[in-house]
C-alpha cells in the first residue's frame, strides 16, 4: 500500500515540483504549450512521489523534462512558380529510456518548437502507458501544406527528410503523421530516406501504405482507439455508445476514424468541423462523404453541407461544443475546448469527453468536467490507439510480416482496454478513483522513470 503524504513530506514535494516548474519556466521562455503540458503531468506527481520519494532523487525530474536532443533545421524548397520557399524543421528527441523516440510529425503555420517540445513531452508518457517498447519524441514545421499543389507537398518532403534522415533510423528514432502529415506525406518522406540511405528500412517510420510495411488499421487507430477508450469509461458507468448522441471537432484523420467507430458501436454523431466552421447532421454524418471530401478531395468541410443537402447545416465560426451530447469526442488540436465551452456541454448533459487530440482542453475546462462528474479521458491516454499500433507496424516490419485487419484490430482493442484499466487503477490506488488524467500520468511517468533509474544517470 502507499504511504500517504505527512505534512512535512507533501510540504517538501510541493517544494521540489515548484522550484522545478520555476525553473523550467526559466530556461524555456515563450513555450506556453510546453509549460501547460508540463504543468499537467507535474500536478499529478505528488502522491506518487510521497509513496516513493526515491523517485525524486538522482535528478530524476531534472532529466526527465529536458529533452535528451532538439534537432532544428532549415527546410528549403522551390513553389511552383519557381519561387525558393524556406521553412523550419524540428525534431524532438525527448526520451529514449522505453524505446527508440516514437511520435509523429506535424506540418502546420502554428509549428514552433514549444509545440513540439509540449507533443514530444506528452509522448513520453502516452507511449509508456501503451506498455511497448517505444521512447517519445516529436517533430515537424511551420510549412502550411492548404492550398499546395502535390509536386509541391513532394518538394517539400523531400527537403524536409534530406535533413531529418541523419537523425532517424529504426533502431533510433521512428517518425510517424499527425496533423497536416498523413498517408501522402510518409510516401514522400519514404521515398527520400530510402534514396539517399539506399536502405529499404521498414521500421523508420509508420503510417506507410498498405503496400510498401505499412499496417492494417493504422489509419483507423487513433479515432478507434479513442472510441474503445471512451467505450470503457461509459462501461465503468454502466453504459454503452448505443443511442448516445456523440458531438466530434475536427474532420481529419482522428475525428474521422472516430465517427467511424463511434457509428458502428451505435451513436448518433451530429458533427464534425475544419478551422472555418462546422457542420451539424440532424441524420448523422455520412462518414463516406466526409472521407470524400476530405481525404480525396482535400475540400473544406462547408463542402459537406452543400452535397449533403436538407439535414445538415453549416455554421460558419462557431464550435461543435454549442451542440448538445451525450459523449464529445475533441479531435482537431490543442486549446480548441475552453472553459465556457466545457460549462456549455455540462449544461447540455454530457456524460464523457475523451480526447483524441492532444491537449484539446485548456486546463480551466478540464476542472469544470472534474467539478461536474463527467468522464474524462485525457489525450495521452484517450488517443494512444494511433501510436500504439505504429509499434505494431514496427513489429509486423521487424520480422518482415503482416498481421490482417482482425488481427491489429484485435490487439488494438486489448491495449486501448490495458490503457484504461492501468490509469483506472492506477487513479484508485492513489486516492482518486476515476481521475484518469491523475492515473495516466502516473502510470506513465513510473514506467519511465523505473527505466531510466535502472539506466543509471544518462
Ligand atoms: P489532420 O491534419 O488529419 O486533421 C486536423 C484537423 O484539425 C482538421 O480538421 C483541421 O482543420 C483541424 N485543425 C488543425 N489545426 C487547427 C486549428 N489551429 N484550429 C482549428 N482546427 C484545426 O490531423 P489528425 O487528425 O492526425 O490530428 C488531429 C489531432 O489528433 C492533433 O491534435 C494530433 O496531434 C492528434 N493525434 C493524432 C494522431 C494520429 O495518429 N494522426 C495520434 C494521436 C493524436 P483545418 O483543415 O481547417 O486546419
Ligand atoms: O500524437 C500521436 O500519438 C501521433 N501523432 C502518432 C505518433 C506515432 O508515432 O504513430
Amino acid at each position: 500500500m502507499p504511504k500517504y503524504p505527512t505534512e512535512a513530506s507533501s510540504a517538501a514535494i510541493s517544494t521540489a515540483l515548484d522550484s522545478l516548474r520555476a525553473e523550467v519556466l526559466r530556461r524555456n521562455p515563450g513555450e506556453p504549450e510546453f509549460h501547460q503540458a508540463l504543468n499537467e503531468v507535474l500536478d499529478s506527481l505528488a502522491p506518487l512521489l510521497a509513496a516513493r520519494p526515491e523517485l525524486l532523487d538522482a535528478g530524476l525530474l531534472e532529466r526527465i523534462v529536458e529533452p535528451e536532443r532538439q534537432i532544428m533545421f532549415r527546410v528549403p524548397w522551390q513553389d511552383d512558380a519557381g519561387v525558393t520557399r524556406v521553412n523550419r524543421g524540428f525534431r524532438v528527441e525527448f526520451n529514449s529510456a522505453l524505446g527508440p523516440y516514437k511520435g509523429g510529425l506535424r506540418f502546420h503555420p502554428s509549428v514552433n518548437l514549444g509545440v513540439v517540445k509540449f507533443l514530444g513531452f506528452e509522448q513520453i508518457f502516452k507511449n509508456a502507458l501503451t506498455g511497448l517498447s517505444i521512447g517519445g519524441g516529436k517533430g515537424g514545421s511551420d510549412f502550411d501544406p492548404r492550398g499546395r499543389s502535390d509536386a509541391e507537398v513532394m518538394r517539400f518532403c523531400q527537403s524536409f527528410m534530406t535533413e531529418l534522415y541523419r537523425h532517424i533510423g529504426e533502431h533510433t528514432d521512428v517518425p510517424a503523421g499527425d496533423i497536416g502529415v498523413g498517408g501522402r506525406e510518409i510516401g514522400y518522406l519514404f521515398g527520400q530516406y530510402r534514396r539517399i540511405t539506399n536502405r529499404w528500412e521498414a521500421g523508420v517510420l509508420t503510417g506507410k501504405g498498405l503496400g510498401w510495411g505499412g499496417s492494417n488499421v493504422r489509419a483507423e487507430a487513433t479515432g478507434y482507439g479513442n472510441v474503445l477508450f471512451a467505450a470503457e469509461m461509459l462501461a465503468k458507468r454502466g453504459e454503452d455508445f448505443e443511442g448516445q448522441q456523440v458531438v466530434v471537432s475536427g474532420s481529419g484523420n482522428v475525428a474521422i476514424y472516430s465517427i467511424e467507430k463511434a457509428q458502428a458501436l451505435g451513436a448518433h454523431v451530429l458533427t464534425a468541423s475544419d478551422s472555418a466552421g462546422y457542420v451539424v447532421d440532424e441524420k448523422g454524418i455520412d462518414v463516406e462523404l466526409l472521407k470524400e471530401i476530405k481525404e480525396v478531395e482535400r475540400a473544406r468541410i462547408s463542402e459537406y453541407a452543400v452535397r449533403r443537402g436538407g439535414s445538415a447545416r453549416y455554421v460558419s465560426g462557431g464550435q461543435v461544443w454549442d451542440v448538445p451530447a451525450d459523449v464529445a469526442l475533441p479531435s482537431a488540436t490543442q486549446n480548441e475546448l475552453g472553459a465556457d465551452s466545457a460549462a456549455t456541454l455540462v449544461r447540455g448533459g454530457v456524460k464523457a469527453v475523451s480526447e483524441g487530440a492532444n491537449m484539446p482542453c485548456t486546463p480551466q475546462a478540464v476542472e469544470i468536467l472534474r467539478e461536474n462528474g463527467v468522464a474524462f479521458g485525457p489525450g495521452k491516454a484517450a488517443n494512444a490507439g494511433g501510436v500504439a499500433t505504429s509499434a505494431l507496424e514496427m513489429r509486423q516490419n521487424a520480422a518482415r510480416d503482416s498481421w490482417d485487419f482482425a488481427e491489429v484490430e484485435d490487439r488494438l482493442r486489448t491495449i486501448m482496454r490495458g490503457i484504461h484499466d492501468t490509469a483506472y487503477e492506477t487513479s484508485e490506488k492513489y486516492g482518486a478513483p476515476g481521475d484518469y488524467v491523475l492515473g495516466a500520468n502516473i502510470a506513465g511517468f513510473e514506467r519511465v522513470a523505473e527505466a531510466m533509474t535502472a539506466q543509471g544517470l544518462i
